[in-house]
């Protein structure tokens, strides 16, 4: 049996999220085309009979105007210390606003680049510029081609992997494939709905938080869950016309959380105003972004 850390960095929107659902098969962090989505440090744990391989998937932030971005912003800092592989995400030609990524790499800690998206660049040229842009810029272990969206390059890279890790202790029990509870992953999947139903400026407004679990049999749970927003008029909008926004969430939330958790969540979903939340302690902490 071998195990190991490994830290996935980059800049938002790279893939860093998906890269970590690709690699362990499940669909534990969320994924958004919006620009800060994952706010904590999410661990989704890869078993087979030989190897534990336990990746984090770091959030990435530019502005660090609300006490929430800053506290992640540092998650993402000290994750790259705590790692024994670094995987350096990346989906386009090095430039600029890569330096402040590339110089929190630490040239200790092997580091491998992975070029996303892979299925979006026209030739094999473009490829190679990439690559090359970035080799020429750090010193990276190794490198891997992939496209998390269509599953290509996941299996080279994870057999790299597991011939690297050492470590002889499994840090996590097999059954649990992420450090999210039970109603983190729940909290997740329904944030990850919001922020692909609406619109730039609310995701990042939104808090989710479960209010209550219960498990009314076997397998099968109901949950009521709030949805916490600083301004009354987004309220309408994440309810809809007739209601129809929320239960589209509510629709794709519960199947992916069945998915994820193998158990069937009816869920009851609450809109709730609470004015400048990303400032406010008790609900970060409650939140689990310390
Ligand atoms: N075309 C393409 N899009 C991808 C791929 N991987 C991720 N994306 C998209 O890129 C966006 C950002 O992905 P996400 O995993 O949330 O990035 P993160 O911010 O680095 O965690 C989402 O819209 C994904 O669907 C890929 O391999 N190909
Ligand atoms: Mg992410």
């Amino acid at each position: 049996m071998r195990s190991g850390f490994i830290s996935i960095v980059g800049k938002p929107n790279v893939g860093k999220s998906s890269l970590l659902n690709a690699l362990i098969g499940k669909h534990v962090s969320i994924v958004s085309d919006k620009t800060e989505t994952t706010r904590t440090s999410i661990v989704g744990v890869y078993n087979d009979p030989l190897h534990q391989l336990i990746f984090t998937d770091t959030p990435g932030f530019d502005k660090l105007n609300y006490l929430l971005n800053k506290r992640s912003d540092d998650i993402a800092n000290s994750s790259i210390l705590d790692a024994d592989i670094v995987l350096y995400v990346v989906d386009r030609k090095y430039n600029s606003s890569d330096i402040k990524y590339i110089e929190r790499l630490n040239k200790k800690i092997p580091t491998i680049l992975v070029v996303n998206k892979i299925d979006q660049f026209l030739n094999e040229n473009n490829v190679k510029d990439i690559l090359n842009s970035y080799l020429e810029v750090y010193e990276f272990l190794e490198y891997y081609l992939v496209s998390t969206k269509e599953g290509i390059g996941i299996s080279p890279l994870l057999e790299s992997l597991k011939a690297k890790v050492k470590d002889t202790i499994l840090y996590y029990p097999l059954d649990q494939i992420t450090n999210l509870s039970f109603e983190g992953v729940i909290s997740e999947l329904v944030r990850e709905q919001i922020m692909l139903n609406m619109s730039e400026e609310i995701p990042h407004q939104v808090a989710v938080l479960v209010e209550s679990l219960e498990e009314l049999d076997y397998g099968v749970y109901f949950s009521r869950v709030n949805i916490i927003i600083e301004r009354k008029a987004h309220k309408g909008l994440i309810i809809g016309k007739n209601g129809t926004m929320i239960k589209k969430i509510r629709h794709f939330a519960e199947r992916n959380i069945k998915k994820t958790l193998e158990s069937d969540v009816k869920l009851e979903l609450f809109v709730k105003v609470v004015e400048d939340w990303r400032s406010k302690k008790e609900i970060l902490d409650k939140l689990g972004v310390y």
